[in-house]
């Protein structure tokens, strides 16, 4: 890592109004698996499988968030947030996912949000972070088209009760990611392996994006909406040879980024064709119409960054990917998931995103970033990660890229799925025995990064 001050007081300075924020997610962070009327998602039936998550952990309790919300908002109030970003139980509100709604359910929402704007932050819910009702996944979940438009109809139950006071809302948390882990390589739920069969999952999660903006809209007037995209620079090795891993790379980004970003600010997706991984119209599954409701004009992109992608052209092109993934070569730190750390990567995202997208691109919020490390309250090393990547986006901002607030992940320690409770990100502590939290020395840090700034 190169070395800048991480003295708080010495900081670069973000823009006037930055919002300052950390990230959650309800089945990492609530537990009350089966309260209040609950219905079941398919991460409550994943955990089940034996050998899906390790060590058979499970999100039944997780930080117990449900009962101790107020103690974490207590908390969030410590730190000086501006904005808390956190994601809404679809199987909470809606337990079979449409049809009957459980008040029981909103009601949780409905005072977790009262008690973040009696402490002055700005409550951000994310509808969908990839607990879907288990009732809609046995009818095909997110490869079934209709899964949109129940989506659509959850936001607008959501919205109804909740739009009074919530004005900045997030359609989806990564749907690049849900799509792969979840059903191309079955490592998350609902489990399914179906490789490059699971690109629908990709169209009707943004189908459904763009039916709940509508919603959103209808029922909030003065809403802000969001989408939270995990975006990567795809990068190459040094040995790259020009015209295979060159491919390989424009092959990777297409399907990492383009087709996530590309119809929200062009209206179109990248040309899969070309590298043979779908027909232009995905088998029939993107049908006319489709690409209007998913460009509809947004308030913010929410880029969620964890690190770069390297790529090579594939070892064996009949595998079915034209592309393998790689090492980097250069010796990176790495975090406890052992994943490298690149600041820098960071400030390439995102002058490439403006570079690509241009006046289309609208102002950008970092909805998540941050890192696991081992188990302890000195943490250091995640002291420096945030330090890095937080001048990283200041960079992105002298170079001319609007990006206004930055979330990190993660508020407190919680089950970082099919890792179960082996990857701590909080700056937040949390004994899962116990439940006792205890604030890193992270904690104090970013607290006093977010005073200074303000000064
Ligand atoms: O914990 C996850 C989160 O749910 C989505 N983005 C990445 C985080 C770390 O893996």
């Amino acid at each position: 890592m190169t070395t800048r001050s991480t003295d708080a007081t010495r900081f670069p300075r973000l823009p006037a109004g930055f919002t300052w924020g950390a990230s959650t997610a309800a089945y990492q962070i609530e537990g009350a698996a089966d309260e209040d009327g609950k219905g079941a998602s398919v991460w409550d039936t994943f955990v089940r499988r034996p050998g899906a998550v390790r060590d058979g952990h499970t999100g039944d309790i997780a930080c117990d968030h449900h009962h101790r919300f107020a103690e974490d908002v207590a908390l969030m109030r410590r730190l000086g947030l501006d904005a808390y970003r956190f994601s809404i139980s679809w199987p909470r509100v809606l337990p079979t996912g449409a049809g009957k709604v459980e008040p029981r359910g909103l009601d949780f929402y409905d005072r977790l949000v009262d008690a973040l704007l009696d402490a002055g932050i700005e409550p951000t819910p994310t509808l969908f972070h990839w607990d879907l009702p288990q009732a809609l996944e046995d009818e095909g979940g997110w490869l079934s088209r209709g899964t949109a438009h129940r989506f659509a109809e959850y936001a607008a139950v959501v919205a109804e009760r909740l739009g009074d006071r919530v004005k900045r809302w997030i359609t989806l948390n990564e749907p690049f990611v849900h799509m792969s882990f979840g059903y191309a390589f079955g490592v998350h739920a609902p489990g399914r392996a179906l490789m490059l069969d699971a690109l629908p999952v990709a169209h009707h999660q943004l189908l459904g994006h763009g039916l709940a903006t509508a919603a959103l809209r209808a029922a909030v007037p003065d809403a802000r909406i969001l989408i939270a995209n995990n975006c990567t620079p795809v990068r190459l090795r040094p040995d790259a040879r020009q015209d295979e891993d060159v491919a390989a790379a424009s092959a990777y980004d297409a399907l990492h980024n383009g087709i996530f970003n590309d119809p929200l600010f062009t209206g179109s997706y990248p040309d899969l064709t070309a590298y043979g991984m779908a027909d232009r119209s995905w088998g029939g599954v993107v049908r006319d119409g489709d690409l209007a409701t998913i460009s509809a004009p947004l308030d913010g992109l929410g880029v969620n960054y964890y690190n770069p992608t390297w790529v090579t052209a594939p070892a064996d092109p009949a595998a079915g990917l034209p592309f393998d993934l790689a090492e980097p070569t250069e010796p990176y730190e790495r975090t406890a998931f052992d994943w490298p750390v690149v600041p820098d990567g960071l400030t390439e995202l995102l002058t490439g995103l403006k570079d690509r997208y241009g006046e289309a691109l609208p102002p950008v919020w970092i909805t998540e970033n941050g890192c696991s490390q081992p188990a302890g309250l000195h943490d250091r090393a995640r002291i420096d990660y945030l330090a890095e990547h937080i001048s990283a986006v200041a960079d992105a901002v002298s170079l001319g890229v609007d990006v206004r607030g930055y979330f990190t992940w993660s508020l407190l320690d919680n089950f970082e799925w099919a890792e179960g409770y082996h990857q701590r990100f909080g700056l937040v502590e949390v004994d899962f025995a116990t439940q006792r939290r205890t604030p890193r020395a992270s904690f104090a840090w970013y607290r006093d990064l977010i005073a200074s700034q303000r000064s």
